[in-house]
């Protein structure tokens, strides 16, 4: 089996987002691509002889194929070894864990997350360092460079391996390890959990569902609860992953996970249910007769935190995303530690996880995790819940009121408009820029600006500043709408709007959500020129 070097030109738009690259399935399987965009990382890092690299997907459309040719170019580079999950499966979170634990030099990971899979849909790519998390933006940027002036690759002339048995193979020179999946993080999940309590919990009549939708936490979730923890068998739903998700999105928030919406919304709905997403890093939490939402969940998880052994010292700090609400500035504030507001992407909370200044992270779009791994974690926001339920013994929706009566309520909510016209959505943005100095008093609708800004970060570690993160419109009355374009859709652009209002303790708690916010829906679209840009009038999904 020999290495051969093959010319190449590049591919134009191999630009990673919020999170590494996205596209149609159909251009990753243009030939040469994955060829040159997983030289593009090695080139970018200083090459790939005798490192490590932990190797891994969702199983979406396209992940087998990607991993053996990731395969061939890493032993073509001279690694010395890859880990990867049997048949090519690994959430993200085990990914991370993986590369921890093991001290690789760094992982490629394979997922579009949340986007649906098949032929048709979407496909991911990125590469994360050794810590476990997403590459920081200079990692990325040198990547991108990298893809601008690719002249040649190198790879092996191979068959495929069999990436279905346990163990070592050799490939090129370079070792490649199959390792089961769940069992490393399973592990790491003991550590941080009371399982008795979460066993006595179930064990005394909670039921509780799990919906995998067709994605990789289906193996996952069928080890840790129902094998391990004794969810009676079925409580996983939908746990069998499929290269197309079983047709469905496999995004966990309630458009996409309806039918488990319905479930617990029913009378007879189990007093507990939890979905997560493609690739396992995303999380959506439901009580029965409520939804949490992913806001509202980071600051119920902060401030229950300590019930679980492996948070039971405390925080050092809490982390959110800008456009996350600022629920879980409160209970950072009452804990008396930081809350740092970072960028949208969740590699802007490595950093602060590295240097001990968080324990905790989240934000709007699902996502919570923890200084266990540098990825959000879809099954460990689960566990933490059942945890806290194992000791508080009281349901999620009292569990809310609670947290609500005690803290006051950010009723929030975020509202896509998906697949617009891509050049409408920039000038829009551009057109709200510019007027942003002069918007501090202007009338929108029934309400009166009171500032507005451009968000800009500066990481408190480093010193590197990420710039346009995302436009800021505070509303007399303390309301609050955030517009950005998002960095991971694969189709035109979908323009993200994240609307919160604060209401006091003391204020009225249990208003519908959409009512709560519809005046401050109504003044940013006003203020935005949402209708006069894009042509909509109302959101695709509202989350
Ligand atoms: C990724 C990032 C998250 C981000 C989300 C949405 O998640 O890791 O930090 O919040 O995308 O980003 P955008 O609003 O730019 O679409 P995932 O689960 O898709 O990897």
């Amino acid at each position: 089996m020999s290495g051969v070097t093959r010319s190449c030109t590049p591919f134009e738009g191999q630009k990673p987002g919020t999170s590494g690259l996205r596209k149609k399935t159909r251009v990753f399987m243009e030939p040469g691509y994955v060829e040159t965009f997983v030289q593009s990382i090695f080139n970018a890092i200083g090459g790939a002889g005798g490192k490590t690299f932990v190797v891994g997907g969702d199983g979406r459309y396209f992940n087998a194929e990607a991993i053996q040719t990731i395969l061939r170019i890493a032993a073509a580079n001279g690694a010395a070894r890859a880990i990867v999950g049997q048949n090519g499966l690994l959430s993200t979170p085990a990914a991370s864990n993986l590369i921890r634990k093991r001290e690789a030099n760094g992982g490629l990971v394979l997922s579009a997350s949340h986007n649906p899979g098949g032929i048709d849909e979407d496909f991911g790519l990125k590469y994360n360092t050794a810590n476990g998390g997403p590459a920081p933006e200079n990692v990325t940027a040198a990547i991108y460079e990298e893809t601008t002036r690719i002249a040649e690759y190198r790879t092996l002339e191979s068959e495929d391996l069999d990436l279905s048995e346990l163990g070592e193979k050799s490939l090129g020179g370079m070792t490649v390890e199959i390792v089961d999946p769940v069992t490393d993080y399973a592990a790491l999940m003991r550590e941080l959990f009371d399982f008795d309590k979460i066993r006595a919990l179930i064990s005394s009549g909670f039921t509780l569902r799990f919906d995998a939708m067709h994605a990789v936490t289906g193996p996952y979730a069928r080890a840790i609860l129902e094998e391990e923890l004794g969810a009676p068998e079925g409580s996983v739903m939908n746990a069998v992953p499929s290269v197309d998700f079983g047709k469905g999105h496999p995004d966990p928030n309630p458009i996409w996970a309806k039918p488990l919406v319905d479930l617990v919304m029913s009378d007879d709905g189990p007093d507990f249910a939890a979905a997560s997403d493609g690739d396992g890093d995303r999380n959506m939490i439901l009580g029965r007769g409520v939804y949490v939402t992913p806001s509202d969940s980071l600051a119920v998880l902060a401030a229950n935190a300590h019930f679980a052994p492996g948070y039971a010292h405390g925080l050092a700090g809490v982390a959110r995303s800008m456009p996350t609400s600022s629920a879980c500035d409160r209970v950072a504030e009452r804990m008396g530690i930081a809350c740092y507001e970072t960028p949208t992407g969740w590699k802007f909370f490595g950093n602060l996880l590295d240097a001990g200044r968080v324990t905790l992270c989240g934000e709007e779009s699902a996502g919570t995790g923890s200084d266990h791994v540098r990825e959000k974690d879809g099954l460990w926001a689960v566990l933490l819940w059942l945890n806290i339920l194992a000791e508080r013994r009281l349901p999620v929706r009292d569990i809310l009121a609670d947290h609500w009566v005690t803290y006051g309520r950010n009723y929030y909510s975020r509202h896509d408009y998906e697949a617009v016209n891509a050049d409408a959505a920039q000038d829009m943005m551009a057109d709200l820029t510019e007027r942003l100095p002069q918007l501090a008093g202007t009338r929108a609708g029934n309400l009166v600006v009171s500032a507005a800004d451009q968000f800009s970060y500066t990481d408190p570690v480093d010193g590197s500043v990420s710039r346009n993160q995302g436009i800021r419109i505070w509303l007399e009355g303390g309301g609050r709408g955030v517009l950005r374009l998002s960095g991971t859709g694969t189709e035109g652009a979908t323009l993200r709007i994240y609307l919160e209002r604060y209401m006091p303790a003391d204020g009225e708690l249990t208003i519908e959500t959409q009512t709560a916010l519809r005046e401050i829906a109504e003044a940013i679209a006003e203020v935005s020129k949402l209708t006069e840009y894009t042509g909509r009038t109302a959101p695709d999904v509202m989350t």
